[in-house]
């Protein structure tokens, strides 16, 4: 099949203008950018340090896909819980996973929040009220609406997020998930990013439905599309969702489309993936186009955004050195807290 069949080529997919801009608080804009900036820098530093030979496992990157974790996971409370997958480093820093935490266990530290037993982007942290990716695509779904449902059964105003790939939108675990989630009308959000690969298989052999998001009304729940590399759509498209979850209507699927700017993890190439779709996708960058608007809009000028960048430089290097002065694990407690006692 040749690979300009892209399915996705509808213009059904939201996106922003300037006019949704201006709606927006100026102080709350330059927040996304910046959390898309230090969501870039700490990506990058980790795919340089597996370069090098720092790190104990694998190394997922998110980068293109950085507005599209920052926009949703804005558009939540603090108490309201995520179930992050490896794509979402920007969901964990939106939602205040310190970046030491995020470096101490990528470097298998003794005192990470996986004490050396995930050597990548796989824990959670009960006190930032983020649950652990889990590795078995799409696992998580059901787990997130069993949160979803506890907050309904100790009527708590809280809601439940996580996101999916669009391979792991086709694992058993996915449709059962959701459509217990939708039976229960549970207040879940469940966004499927359309990244354009599960590792080397491009979307036209992974459905033959028109897209993704049509599957939300087997489930009877209400679905939307959005331009995942707009990060205002996403979070617009993600409240919206987030308030008809709050006010009892149930869960939404948001597809939102982008695209893996890496391979699947940094020791593959990717090239399988078409050199022009890297540079058609290269051009909405989600951190550059945001930048280009907020200039457009005189929110951001070269000085705000140095300023920006010298800051997250130096978060960066001062919580890698930090991460880098813990003692790594000891490989005689491998098993400890591995099993209840
Ligand atoms: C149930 C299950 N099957 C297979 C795998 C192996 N696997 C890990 S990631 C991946 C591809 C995931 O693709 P996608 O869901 O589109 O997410 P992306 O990596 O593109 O962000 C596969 C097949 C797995 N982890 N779990």
């Amino acid at each position: 099949m040749p690979r300009t069949s892209r399915k996705s080529s509808e213009a059904s997919f939201r996106s922003t203008t300037e006019a949704d801009l201006k709606r927006h608080d100026a102080g709350f804009l330059l927040g996304l950018y910046r959390d898309m900036v230090r969501t870039r820098a700490l990506d990058t530093r980790i795919e340089a340090l597996y370069k090098q030979g720092k790190l104990v496992a694998g190394c997922y990157s998110s980068r293109g896909q950085e507005g599209l974790s920052v926009g949703s996971t804005a558009a939540l409370r603090k108490d309201d819980v995520i179930g992050p997958m490896i794509r979402n480093l920007g969901s964990m820093l939106r939602h205040g996973i310190p970046m030491t935490m995020v470096l101490r266990n990528y470097l298998g530290r003794a005192n990470g929040p996986t004490k050396g037993r995930d050597g990548s982007s796989h824990f959670g942290s009960l006190e930032h009220n983020v649950i652990a990716p889990i590795s078995m695509l799409a696992s998580l779904i059901p787990v997130m609406s069993g949160v979803a449902l506890s907050f309904l059964m100790r009527k708590e105003d809280r809601v439940a997020l996580t996101w999916i790939g669009d391979g792991g939108s086709n694992v058993g675990d996915f449709h059962e998930g959701l459509n217990f989630a939708g039976v229960l009308k549970l207040p879940f959000v469940l966004i499927l990013e359309n990244n354009q690969y599960a590792y080397s298989t491009p979307i036209e052999y992974q459905t033959a439905a028109k897209d993704f998001a049509c599957r939300a009304e087997g489930y009877g729940i209400a679905s939307s599309k959005v331009e995942g590399n707009d990060t205002l759509a996403v979070y617009e498209v993600t409240k919206e969702a987030v308030e008809r979850a709050r006010g009892g209507a149930g869960p939404t699927l948001i597809e939102a489309r982008t695209m893996r700017m890496r391979g699947h993890a940094i020791h593959d190439d990717a090239k399988y993936v078409p050199q022009e779709m890297f540079d058609e996708w290269e051009k909405k960058d989600p951190i550059a186009t945001f930048a280009e608007r907020l200039r457009k809009a005189k929110i951001l000028d070269d000085k705000i955004a140095k300023r920006i960048d010298d800051e997250v430089k130096a978060e960066v290097e001062e919580q890698t050195e930090d991460a880098f002065a813990q003692p790594p694990a000891d490989p005689a407690h491998e098993i400890d807290e591995v099993y209840a006692p």
